[in-house]
């Protein structure tokens, strides 16, 4: 049986075009779905734009354009890199489609219908580039500056729409605490628990002062808040409050959410509690990763170490789009923060090319002048077992690394494997026993060994280096279409198949000018 995975990724702002960081979070939840894809799971994997809000408004102000253009401009852009970047997600959602805006709509009128909506009027800070309300406390404390961005708080007064947070997060904190894995990770896990002691206060969920948006159903003169709308996604994506919730019946409750931790409050506080509301089962799993900084410093245009789209074009050209997936990915354990530097990135290109890519052509080239297909085991050293027992490994080392979100393992494990067969070879010394007809079948046993660890190696790199891995399994001859990682593992390169030599499968760093 077949298990089913949904997972999303958040969706994003389209007032300006995706960088890194939109890409990191982006490329990890493609890692993600397609190694479930690749473990026989019914995958869906979800990304889209969040379109509406004050920050949109202001920004299609600022461009003298209609917030559709704007919108209509950018989104367009997303859409066109998650292609260029192929990134495989099975639905891509935007804020301002008729079927998102019907299942707000909808999801409103039950939160209305359960008596946890109420109107009251609100007066306090906003920070309008994180569209998020801000405790009289916290402002001071932040100097009503925003703490993400450091621009100056807004006070807002108005008459508003208010959601009965304050009667769900006792029940979201109890949820959390009694669910050691339903926000990750631990320590971000514990920052929620403690902001949520202290006790939160209802939440405004809607704007009179503000036209874009999607209207209020009881009230159409003030706009769903836009967190209220982009939070629903997750649903209204699946068909939630449509005639077809086939898609819903059949993937919800979500398995992953994975975000950015700038978000982690609206994913595990508020959403939750929207659930609740209208009773819903939560989400398995609210994973927050690190942000990214360059050189140590915040990225910023005019500070110049700003690594957006045509940094992220340029790069993915001269690399390839599966080196910068593996530097993305390895930099850092998933959830710590990461600093992109040159010398990192050209680390990584290294490691690729002198560990993976050496260990293929070295294999190739081996075996193709010494047999000219794989050569079958004979007797076996504690060398040969070694490396086979670490193959052996490889699947349920990966299925664990990514059954918890440890995506630099995911990463690092195959590429240990390759790291073990090089130096395997470099012990055994098959170019040695090559010249001495006694030790042929010392010779096929090696060869042998060294090969399956190879194969193993792109096989688990298949949902993290798509293509290079097929790339390299179709130098072995190999076609992994239509296999689970497992079968493709537990098969290992069948004996007889023929080798031919191979090329480099990845590019160097270019030297320092
Ligand atoms: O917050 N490092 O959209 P957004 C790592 N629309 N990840 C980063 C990053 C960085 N420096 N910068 C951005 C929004 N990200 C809302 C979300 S969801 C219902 C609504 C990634 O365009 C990271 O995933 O500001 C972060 O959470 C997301 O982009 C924020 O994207």
């Amino acid at each position: 049986m077949t298990d089913r995975f949904y997972l999303t990724t958040p969706i994003y702002y389209p007032n300006a075009e995706p960088h890194v960081g939109h890409v990191y979070t982006t490329m990890a939840a493609d890692t993600i779905a397609r190694y479930h894809r690749l473990a026989g799971d019914d995958t869906f994997f979800l990304t889209g734009t969040d379109e509406h809000g004050i920050k949109m408004v202001k920004t299609a102000v600022e461009q003298g354009i209609e917030p559709t253009v704007l919108v209509d401009r950018v989104v367009a852009v997303f859409q066109e890199v998650w292609k260029e970047l192929k990134i495989s997600n099975d639905d891509f959602i935007r804020t301002t489609q008729p079927r998102h805006k019907i299942g707000v709509q909808k999801i409103v009128e039950k939160l209305l219908a359960s008596g946890d909506i109420y109107l009251g009027s609100y007066e306090g800070w906003y920070d309008e580039g994180q569209e998020e309300f801000v405790t009289e406390t916290a402002a001071k404390d932040q100097q009503y500056k925003s703490a993400i961005s450091g621009r100056p708080l807004v006070r807002y007064k108005e008459g508003s729409y208010f959601f009965r947070l304050s009667k769900y997060a006792p029940a979201v904190l109890k949820y959390i605490r009694e669910h050691d894995d339903f926000v990750l990770p631990a320590t971000r896990r514990n920052e929620v628990i403690s902001k949520l002691e202290q006790g939160v206060e209802d939440l405004s969920i809607s704007r009179a002062s503000l036209k874009w948006g999607i209207p209020m159903p009881n009230d159409p003169k003030h706009v769903v808040y836009v967190w209220i709308d982009a939070l629903s996604n997750y649903i209204t994506a699946l068909g939630y409050g449509s005639n077809d919730q086939s898609l819903f019946d059949k993937y919800w409750p979500v398995n992953l959410h994975l975000i950015g931790k700038e978000i982690l409050w609206f994913h595990a506080v508020y959403w939750p509690a929207m659930l609740m509301s209208l009773g819903l089962p939560l989400p398995r799993r609210i994973f927050a990763h690190g942000w990214w900084t360059a050189d140590g410093r915040k990225m910023s245009k005019s500070m110049g170490n700003f690594i957006g789209l045509e940094k992220i074009r340029e790069l993915a050209a001269r690399y390839g789009i599966d080196s910068l997936r593996y530097y993305l990915l390895r930099a850092a354990p998933f959830g710590h923060d990461l600093d992109w530097t040159e010398a990192d990135f050209n680390k990584s290109l290294n490691e690729l090319a002198n560990v993976v890519g050496n260990c293929l052509n070295r294999m190739l080239n081996m075996v193709s002048k010494y047999r000219g297909s794989l050569p079958a085991l004979g007797a076996m050293e504690d060398l040969d077992r070694n490396v086979l027992s670490q193959i052996r490994g490889l699947g349920p080392k990966l299925a664990h690394a990514y059954a918890n979100c440890e995506l630099q393992q995911c990463a690092l494990l195959p590429v240990e494997l390759a790291r073990a067969a090089n130096g395997f070879i470099d012990a055994t010394a098959p170019f040695k026993l090559a010249k001495d007809p006694q030790q042929a079948s010392r010779l096929d046993t090696v060869l042998h060994v060294a090969a399956q660890a190879i194969y193993a190696t792109l096989v688990g790199l298949l949902p993290l280096m798509p293509e290079k891995a097929e790339a390299g399994l179709r130098q072995l001859g190999c076609d992994p279409t239509g296999k689970t990682i497992q079968q493709l593992l537990d098969a290992g390169l069948a004996v007889g198949h023929p080798i031919a030599a191979g090329q480099p499968l990845f590019v160097k760093p270019e030297a320092p000018k």
